[in-house]
């Protein structure tokens, strides 16, 4: 079954990070009815959701995706790259370990979950204002004795490589290709998001079920056309701290 490691909202998150939109007025109480609703629809997805209680002075904790990298074999917790965010990984790890070994990114190495999408033994980075070529390299090491390769990937223009580029199906990417370019990942077909909607490149894969945001009609058009199942959430006060529906939680297999 699919285990989602998810956290509350941060009273603060109003103070998070911001690098590409302006800083505008978050309702908290709504983000925290949207995350719960959320959840909502990842336990109708089948997953078991663990809802990790609030960090009330960590602004960015409900984006859980960029604290670790969970694969399989392993879990390595990031050094993320914005340092008001590095105290968020500790208590990940410790959630983490009841799942999977676990392995560290080290100074100066950092990196962002956000930036890493994984497609079967291949690891794709996202060389970002978050994650470094230090941080890559030692995510390559890390991975290396499970047959993983890695491979950094250039960004123009957005956060992180996941607000770029998702998987959402089995040989589909869903792309902006005017944050990375398509030519990085031989192979799969891909589907581009509207160009009116630059960040809808961002969606949750469950089996073949989408999670993904109300804020991007015309490319959830795109999607839908394509034959895919669209569940769709409003996320659009933790948009506003520039996360997408992947950041929110951390999605993985588990035996039991
Ligand atoms: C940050 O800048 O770190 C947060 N405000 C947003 C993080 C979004 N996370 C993600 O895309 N994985």
């Amino acid at each position: 079954m699919h285990v989602a490691v998810t956290r509350e909202v941060s009273a603060a998150l109003e103070r998070c990070e911001l690098s590409y939109q302006p800083r505008v007025s978050i309702d908290v109480s709504l983000a925290r009815e949207q995350h719960h609703r959320y959840q909502e629809t990842l336990r109708s997805l089948g997953c078991r959701v663990v809802s990790l209680p609030e960090l009330p002075e960590q602004a960015d904790s409900v984006f859980v995706e960029d604290t670790a990298v969970v694969l399989p074999e392993i879990a390595v917790i990031t050094r993320p790259g914005a340092e008001s965010r590095r105290a968020e990984t500790e208590s990940m790890a410790a959630v983490l370990a009841q799942y999977r070994h676990l392995a560290w990114i080290e100074a100066p190495g950092t990196l962002d979950g956000g930036d890493v999408l994984s497609i079967g033994k291949r690891v794709y980075v996202g060389l970002s204002g978050r994650s470094n070529r230090a941080g890559i390299e030692q995510l390559g090491e890390r991975l290396a004795p499970y047959g993983y390769t890695v491979a950094a990937v250039t960004l123009t223009g957005c956060l992180h490589l996941k607000t770029a580029v998702t998987r959402v199906a089995e040989e589909i990417l869903l792309i902006n290709p005017r944050f990375v370019d398509k030519t990085c990942f031989p192979g799969p077909r891909f589907i581009e998001v509207d160009q009116a909607e630059p960040s809808a490149g961002n969606a949750v894969l469950l089996g073949q079920a989408l999670v993904y945001p109300v804020s991007f009609p015309r490319t959830r058009a795109r999607l839908e056309k394509a034959g895919l199942e669209v569940h769709a959430v409003d996320m659009s006060e933790t948009e506003k701290a520039e996360g997408g529906v992947t950041c929110c939680s951390l999605v993985f297999e588990t035996s039991g």
